[in-house]
């Protein structure tokens, strides 16, 4: 961005924020009562049911809009995020350029008809037979429908959505309708094992709560919630799912009409069940322009976003598909927010703002209301630094400047890139009875939204956490790419998780900012750059597990999503292991059952877990380095 656009765009974003003095909120109310007009809708689908759908149309009609629509599971109404009034509502620039903005409740969800699915299953064909529906369908069905009854639109058809919402404009792709030209499928679920309810085969107990609101079948459309939210009767995350003990004892909380935690329990691993569900493998022959957005440190679908992008770039190179990857937790480029600090890194003001007027302004713009052809004159992939808090723009991602490097683990806790010698291995006592927390302060709410930048120093510190770390930097180093964790290990169990955390050291002497909360100190903050698990007994299958024999040693390799990061120099590189995550991830008994969902209380034991950094055994984190300029 020259220096002319950058005063044009900060003194945009001035105006903006001067003039959203008001809550935010409020001046989005204002704003569409001024300018927009309010009908709702009931669409019927092929198979006859019938999809609630709230249009806010401009009400000067002096030109015709393009339709932007999202499909939500949250209410369309009044009484959700999917309503233009909410902070989770289309970007302030977009309303100001107009558009004719749908919103509608997803089949089976609040104030339409039909059953709900969650992840509906994707139909790997079209046919005659009316009953033959998805989400493809009815985003189809919708797209027809509007155009032939909404006045005043000019053709062209976009969708968008963060999260949930994000799935539904990815379902979108297959079997698209001509007409829809435009779609950003933002933090978009890819897969339930791989996002949300499971990484790696693990289960997230923290999101046990929401089972209540995806677990449910209304009788007939609603505007009231239908379901009620578990009363945990304490906010203490830790104390609550350590007094409930086996997932088998969370049956008291959930009965047997919640139908989704009743597919949870029955398919813990990578089954047809799940299979079905994932979006993936149906993203083949994309005709519309695709934009991907997300957030490096987006705790509920990291998976989704990378694995979506990735994966439409290869089965379609020539369609418009790009990415944007920024300093974000879950949704907070959509969110006006001077600050943009996760856990208490600051990485800069106004990222969102200028994502919105820059990116995802210019790419409906582009496809939407000109004539589409060339392109937006946006990067394929605008990726976030998070170690220079700078943007990248890239023709591709991962980058293919970036080469594979591997940092072995060595003995007294050594990372580096020299291959280990002699026979050794580290060892902790992994014991579900004290699981290591996986953040400081854990309260239990819907989803955990922000522990991905926290500080780890109170992990490095425990006895069940092994920390393999680098010298002091000497230069920059910028990892640029995906990650690969392939550890050798053993447990005198029959069964355990692995859980890799990738850590930058900042100097003991690094600043505080004046958006870091009090008390905190950043010298020496250990910033949780990256984090993954995965359900040792998956090592080989997600859909087949495996016991380990007990003090074999025996290789677990797995993937953390991408990053861009660049250490600095007179920073360190921290790795560390663990086995428990609690209560993020639910615990893993270590002595095998067939279905960790079932397991009573004695299948629950310490087990003396070794990694091995040995000639023979060498344990390594390969990552992708971006070579510096
Ligand atoms: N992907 C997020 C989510 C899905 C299901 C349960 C809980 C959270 C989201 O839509 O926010």
């Amino acid at each position: 961005m020259n220096s002319t656009d950058l005063n044009n765009f900060r003194l945009t974003a001035l105006i903006f924020i001067l003039t959203s003095t008001l809550s935010f909120g409020q001046e989005q109310n204002d704003y569409v009562a001024q300018h927009y007009q309010k009908k709702e809708y009931s669409i019927p689908m092929r198979d006859g049911v019938n999809l609630h759908t709230v249009v806010y149309s401009p009400l000067d009609e002096s030109q015709p809009y393009p339709i932007l629509m999202q499909r939500t599971p949250y209410s369309a109404g009044p009484y959700g995020e999917g309503n233009l009034k909410n902070s989770l509502g289309p970007s302030p620039f977009l309303m100001r350029d107009g558009y004719i903005f749908v919103y509608q409740d997803v089949r089976g969800r609040w104030m339409s008809e039909g059953s709900y699915d969650n992840m509906r299953p994707t139909l790997n064909e079209r046919t005659a037979d009316p009953n033959a529906i998805d989400e493809s369908t009815d985003t189809f069905d919708t797209i027809e429908w509007l155009l032939a009854n909404v006045a005043n639109h000019n053709g062209k058809v976009g969708q968008w959505g963060i999260s949930y919402p994000g799935f539904y404009s990815a379902a979108a792709l297959p079997f698209a309708h001509p007409n829809l030209k435009a779609v950003s499928p933002q933090a978009p679920i890819g897969d339930f094992y791989f996002d949300d309810f499971h990484h790696n085969g693990a289960y997230f107990l923290s999101y046990w709560l929401a089972t209540s609101v995806f677990g449910y079948q209304k009788d007939e459309p609603t505007t009231e919630a239908w379901y009620d939210m578990v009363n945990p009767g304490t906010n203490d995350g830790y104390q609550f799912f350590m007094d409930m003990g086996s997932l088998k004892n969370a049956d008291k909380y959930y009965g047997e009409d919640n139908f989704f935690w009743q597919q949870l329990k029955e398919n813990p691993h990578y089954n047809e069940f799940w299979q079905k569900r994932s979006i993936i493998p149906h993203l083949k022959d994309v005709s519309p322009a695709v934009l991907v957005v997300g957030g490096w440190f987006d705790a509920e679908d990291l998976y989704g976003p990378l694995t979506i992008y990735k994966t439409i770039e290869k089965n379609n190179p020539e369609t418009y598909n790009s990415l944007v990857m920024g300093p974000w937790s879950h949704g907070d480029w959509s969110r006006e927010q001077g600050a943009q600090v996760v856990s208490n890194m600051y990485f800069g003001d106004s990222i969102s703002t200028w994502y919105q007027l820059e990116i995802e302004r210019e790419f409906f713009d582009h496809f939407l209301k000109k004539s589409g052809n060339g392109g937006p004159g946006l990067p394929e992939a605008y990726m976030f630094d998070t170690g220079l808090n700078k943007w990248t723009a890239f023709d591709e991602w991962p980058p293919k400047e970036s080469e594979w490097t591997s940092f072995y683990l060595g003995e007294e806790g050594a990372l580096s890139s020299d291959m280990p010698s002699g026979n050794r291995f580290s060892s902790f006592v992994s014991d579900p009875a004290k699981p290591v927390p996986y953040t400081q302060d854990i309260k239990i709410n819907f989803t955990p939204r922000k522990y991905m930048a926290d500080d780890q120093r109170f992990a490095a510190r425990r006895p069940d956490v092994l920390t393999f770390e680098t010298e002091v930097l000497e230069e920059d180093i910028t990892l640029a790419g995906e990650i690969m964790a392939q550890l050798q290990v053993a447990t005198s169990q029959t069964d355990a998780d692995w859980v890799v955390k990738l850590i930058d050291v900042l100097p003991g002497d690094y600043p505080n900012h004046e958006y870091v909360l009090d008390g905190v100190d950043m010298g020496n903050y250990h910033l949780m750059v990256r984090s993954e698990v995965i359900r040792g007994r998956y090592r080989e299958s997600f859909e087949c597990p495996s016991p380990f024999v007990p003090d074999q040693i025996t290789a677990v390799d797995f993937q953390l999503q991408d990053v861009y990061h660049t250490f600095k120099k007179g920073h360190k590189i921290q790795i560390q292991i663990q086995s428990t995550w609690f209560p993020l991830i639910d615990r893993n008994p270590q002595k095998y059952v067939e279905n960790i969902f079932e397991a009573s209380e004695e299948y629950f034991v310490k087990a003396l877990h070794k990694v091995f950094h040995s000639e023979n055994f060498p344990s390594k984190i390969n990552v992708m380095v971006l070579p510096n300029e």
